[in-house]
């Protein structure tokens, strides 16, 4: 299994690090500390020498509560970073870069601008964006979200969360194949935390498995989040560095291709552990 686009090509058989790279002047997992465009350049390489496979620009807030990002502040936001970011890969055919957006418009320039991968959230939900997506022929991550960002954490409900999350983005499949984008562009997200309790997120990660047998490639994206402070007890959300290691391991260990991350180092240490496990049954 692969995921490729113009130049680049990313193996899953072995599993993937996709670092997050914040671009909104208040990203509350890293405070703000990486903000202009040559530190945004720094912050990518230093993930890429960790272990990072994918880089994951995102100009748009989309913790719980957040307010919504007018178009023309997130493409200031973003484009610049994926400009530079990408000449910095341009000859690493094994490095992507993925963006983490709703709006066609911003997908559209950020290709322009030397992106890979569409890491929607909203799983292609705004007008035009399914259209884009088949356009542009690239991979897109459809993730889970019951809600909006706004109020998903307000009172997250389900009568069985496994099912309802299964139906919502096989439908999504199903859409975006009927749109024209390919089948083998497409990957999957549960949503961690996106209008979800923390039960719900973990009967989402013991099912890893099951969404991994519906034979699309599944990023987990967990790093931080409320569900690893509700167990280790962390408050500081950049402390959350061995909960979120060990969640990322419980995924790719149930099947899942790909993490979504803050820390790459210590996550792909961790990766290496599981791979030495994996190549002492083959010697
Ligand atoms: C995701 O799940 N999430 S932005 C709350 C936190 C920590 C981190 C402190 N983009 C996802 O990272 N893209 C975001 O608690 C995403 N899947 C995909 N595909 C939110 C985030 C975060 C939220």
């Amino acid at each position: 299994m692969q995921i490729s686009f113009n130049n680049k090509v990313i193996n899953l058989d072995t599993p993937k690090i996709m670092g997050i790279l914040n671009v909104t002047p208040d990203s509350f997992s890293d405070g703000g500390k990486w903000n202009s465009l040559d530190k945004a350049v720094e912050h990518a390489s230093l993930m890429v020498e960790q272990g990072a496979n994918i880089i994951d620009i995102g100009g748009e807030s989309t913790r719980p509560g957040a307010t919504p990002v007018p178009l023309d502040e997130e493409l200031r936001r973003v484009v610049p970073v994926v400009e530079k970011v990408a000449k910095e890969f341009a000859d690493r055919e094994d490095i992507m870069l993925s963006i983490d957006t709703s709006q066609p418009k911003v997908m559209e320039e950020a290709v322009k601008a030397g992106a890979h991968i569409w890491n929607d959230i909203r799983a292609l939900r705004l007008d035009g964006a399914l259209e884009k997506a088949a356009k542009l022929q690239c991979p897109v991550i459809l993730m889970h979200m019951q809600g909006d960002p706004k109020t998903m954490q307000v009172d997250p409900h389900y009568t069985d969360v496994v099912a309802e999350v299964r139906d919502f983005l096989l439908k999504r499949v199903d859409d975006s194949i009927k749109a024209g984008i390919k089948k083998e562009n497409i990957i999957l997200d549960l949503g961690f935390g996106f209008g979800k309790s923390v039960a719900h997120n973990y009967k989402l990660l013991d099912a890893m498995q099951y969404f991994v047998d519906f034979g699309y490639p599944v990023l987990s994206a967990l790093s931080r989040k409320s569900m690893i402070q509700a167990a280790c007890h962390v408050d500081k959300a950049d402390e959350r560095v061995v909960g979120s290691v060990a969640g990322a391991l419980l995924s790719i260990e149930r099947g899942a291709q790909m993490v979504r991350v803050h820390d790459v180092k210590e996550t792909k240490e961790a990766f290496d552990v599981y791979q030495a496990l994996l190549d002492s049954r083959k010697a």
